[in-house]
């Protein structure tokens, strides 16, 4: 993995006055030791409120220092919706984030000392003068809309103001078209209206929870964990739709064992039985939905003998199923999942979901989808923002039409030149977001990389895209910051506070700071006119009747709902926000743009001879990549493993613990090698890993090399063309044997 212009650096930063690392790691405190202490009294509670980081649920919560000022805990905050009092492994574990000696320190530049790339240290002014240099050269010599943008997390309010300032809108995140962007643009054009996260399910009541592929229970988002187990102790029926038996699968009481990529069968005559039993909600559909007839003719073909076919799923259960879901309505969920980015027509699935639950009338209903409601907050009042030449949709002109944010890989490809092009982008900010895991087709994304004239990279970690960076700017970690108010909407308004628990450690600085001193060196000081962010918090807070000493106190502050409109009530009048102000079981929008107006299958690709489809999801205790070298974390999981079917294994020679490496369809080798699972649990078409591990950045400690880099074995993506969406689970992989004792170490 290597460039011609850009190495990728994985040796320790050379530096003449090397940074000292401050104070020895802290020790982490177990949960009953500490909440021990705190309750007899020996430890006096500090506690500042915070909002967690390790992943974007954004649980509000405490953490609790000791009188020393050490950090000794992180608990829920008992008034916030997300968490209701109570944090996942990953946020009690987030105090490993703050103690990992290998966090970066200072900010670094990329250099050449005897013909070797590595970085040097350096001050934030002269890496910000850096910046802030290239920055107006760019604009000078092609237009600011050549800087964008990648950000994922807190950060990017920051930055992204700076950018806007700077007259750029090029800001985009691997959350919509890695992630979520499927299902806001399939319910957008059903319903005029999106999922939002913490997602509008009403899980809490509903009696039947529908999952295709949402692996709740390994997908470790809090609040909604915590009320799909309230549902099933109070009876709710859960049917799960996963190749692989999942924990959710476990606590189910249909498990679908579906062939991967044939979903859409499946929903397809789920839509036909419910139809052709007038199992849908008659009433509901007349009022409120648009183009049930086009619909009901539609999917008379789709029966469960068709699907049965496709899916390898029983017809009866597939009626049974249908029944069930019948039986609860309009308390239903058809769970639209999150990331769902998998074959490339996946705004036609989520179509097809959004379908399901329009006919069982349960967008509006209790037990079904609620509408969310959000605090106010104001903005500080700024200068307008200049409007940019260009708008980063420009870049893929003609595509992904119905995308309602920027679609990261179309930026990525617009940044490598083509003669088409006439703006390629000569910047990258990239803050909180690990490219080179996130973004599939690695060889393509260092493509860009390599086209640009600059790549600056905010993050806490040494991680892939560090290594890639010109200019490396440490941030501070969530627990050492303040943070814009988070606002998300949920059943009441609310609003939490992120305030620092301590001072950032080493050199390390919070985005907040680094952005306006960043817009301070570009002249545009206009855009950043509070002292500090406290400044700028306490007015935001005043405005609504609250103060920053007041959250200090409180954390979480909720208000009343504007409107009592949680619900629709019966008989109600709605309009809907799309074209024809109905629910559109036929999309008008998709019509417009040339698509399928409704769902069709279309056949995936099956893995050749030989081969495996590889699948991959999430682990409780970890996060993405971004918590491979948490301490307390990895002391939970250090490494991935593979899932493969016994009757796989068998054919193999494969057992249980062996290390082995994998190949895929284009012949891309496994950088390292992966334990192996024998289980029951995964059809034998597919074998399956968790996302986030095999890192090869020497840095980290304890990551490096465990595990397999599923990104890197994604080297085929089916591209959504409704909204750019990146389908990543068309990829076959075959299994390579080595020598066990090369394992781990071994790198290619
Ligand atoms: N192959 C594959 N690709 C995927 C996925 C998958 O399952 N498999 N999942 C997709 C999904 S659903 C999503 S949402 C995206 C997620 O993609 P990302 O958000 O890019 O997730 P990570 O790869 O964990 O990268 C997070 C980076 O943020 C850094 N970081 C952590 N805390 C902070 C902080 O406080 N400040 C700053 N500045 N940086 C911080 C971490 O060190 C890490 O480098 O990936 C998508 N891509
Ligand atoms: N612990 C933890 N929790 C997280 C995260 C995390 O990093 N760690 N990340 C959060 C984020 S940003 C996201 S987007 C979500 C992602 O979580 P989800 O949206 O729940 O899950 P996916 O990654 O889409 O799907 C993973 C599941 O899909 C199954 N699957 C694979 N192929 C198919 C198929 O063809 N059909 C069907 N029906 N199932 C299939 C896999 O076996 C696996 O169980 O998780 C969130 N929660
Ligand atoms: S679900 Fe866990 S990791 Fe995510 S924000 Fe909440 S406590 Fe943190
Ligand atoms: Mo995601």
């Amino acid at each position: 993995m290597t460039s011609t212009r850009r190495q990728f650096i994985k040796i320790s930063a050379l530096g003449a006055g090397s940074i000292a690392l401050s104070g020895s790691a802290l020790k982490w405190t177990s949960a009953s030791s500490i909440l021990e202490k705190l309750n007899t009294g020996s430890v006096k509670p500090l506690r500042t409120p915070t909002y967690c980081e390790v992943c974007f649920w954004q649980c509000a919560g405490w953490v609790y220092k000791d009188e020393k000022g050490e950090i000794q805990k992180i608990i829920g905050n008992d008034d916030d919706p997300h968490c209701n009092g109570r944090f996942c492994p990953r946020g009690t574990g987030g105090v490993g984030q703050y103690t990992d000696t290998d966090r970066l320190k200072t900010p670094l530049i990329r250099t050449k000392i005897d013909g070797i790339e590595t970085f040097r240290e350096a001050s934030w002014d002269e890496a910000l003068d850096l910046i802030a240099s290239r920055m107006k050269e760019i604009k000078s010599k092609y237009g600011s809309e050549c800087v964008a943008l990648f950000t994922h997390g807190s950060g990017g309010s920051h930055f992204g103001q700076m950018l806007k300032a700077f007259g750029s809108q090029s800001i985009t995140a691997p959350s919509f078209a890695q992630c979520r962007g499927p299902r806001e643009v399939a319910f957008l054009t059903t319903f005029g209206d999106i999922i939002y996260s913490p997602e509008r399910t009403d899980i809490r009541d509903t009696r039947c929870l529908v999952l295709i592929g949402s692996h709740i229970g390994e997908n470790m988002h809090n609040g909604q964990i915590q009320e799909m187990s309230d549902a099933i102790d109070k009876g709710a029926t859960i049917i799960t739709v996963d190749p692989r038996f999942s924990t959710a699968a476990s606590k189910s009481k249909y498990w679908l064992p579906i062939k991967p990529s044939t979903d859409m069968a499946l929903l397809l005559a789920w839509i036909n039985v419910i139809i052709e039993n007038n199992w849908y909600d008659k009433d509901y559909v007349e009022r409120y939905t648009f183009g049930f007839d086009q619909l009901k003719e539609h999917v008379k073909p789709f029966t469960p003998e068709w699907s049965y076919g496709i899916t390898t799923i029983d017809p009866n259960v597939i009626r049974r199923t249908a029944k069930e879901m019948h039986d609860a309505s309009p308390a239903v969920i058809i769970h639209p999942g999150r990331h769902v980015t998998w074959y490339g027509d996946d705004t036609q699935r989520l179509r097809a979901v959004a379908i399901l639950n329009a006919l069982l009338g349960s967008w509006g209903r209790r037990g079904g989808f609620y509408n969310p409601a959000k605090a106010q907050v104001p903005d500080y009042p700024v200068p307008d923002f200049p409007v940019p030449e260009h708008l980063p949709m420009e870049a893929y002109k003609g595509k992904y039409k119905l995308a309602n944010e920027v679609v990261s890989n179309g930026i990525c490809d617009a940044t490598i030149p083509t003669p088409d092009q006439n703006c390629n982008f000569k910047i990258w900010i990239v803050n909180g977001t690990n490219l080179m895991a996130a973004l599939p087709d690695q060889q393509n994304t260092i493509k860009a990389i390599e086209s640009l004239e600059l790549l600056v990279v905010v993050d806490t970690m040494p991680v892939e895209i560090t290594g890639y960076a010109d200019v490396v700017l440490p941030e501070c970690t969530y627990l050492e910051r303040y943070d814009m108010i988070r606002k998300s909407p949920h059943r009441e308004p609310n609003i939490a506070v992120r305030v620092p628990a301590t001072e950032p450690k080493y050199n390390s600085k919070p985005a907040s700071w680094i952005a306006k001193q960043l817009a301070e060196k570009l002249d545009l000081g206009a855009w950043f006119p509070w002292t500090n962010i406290e400044e700028l918090l306490d007015w935001q807070l005043k405005e609504i009747g609250s103060s920053l000493e007041e959250m200090k106190r409180i954390g979480v502050k909720k208000f009343p709902r504007a409107y009592d409109d949680l619900y629709f009530t019966p008989g109600e009048d709605v309009s809907f926000n799309t074209n024809t102000g109905k629910i559109e079981l036929y999309s008008t929008d998709m019509e417009a743009e040339g698509f399928n107006p409704l769902p069709v299958y279309t056949p995936h690709e099956e893995p050749p001879e030989g081969f495996y489809r590889l699948i991959y999801g999430r682990a409780p205790m970890h996060t993405f990549s971004r918590t491979a070298n948490n301490p307390n974390l990895t002391d939970l999981m250090d490494e991935n493993t593979l899932w493969v079917n016994p009757k796989v294994a068998k054919l193999w020679g494969l057992s249980s613990g062996q290390y082995v490496k994998l190949r895929n369809q284009d012949d891309k080798l496994s950088t390292f090698s992966i334990k192996v699972r024998v289980t029951e649990r995964i059809r034998w078409d597919s074998v399956y890993m968790v996302h986030g591990f095999g890192h090869n950045n020497k840095n980290l400690s304890r990551a490096f090399g465990r595990g397999i880099n599923d990104t890197e074995l994604i080297t085929r993506v089916k591209i959504d063309p409704v909204m750019g969406g990146t389908g990543m689970r068309g990829n076959f992989v075959t299994f390579v044997f080595e020598n066990e004792t090369i394992g781990k170490e071994s790198e290619s």
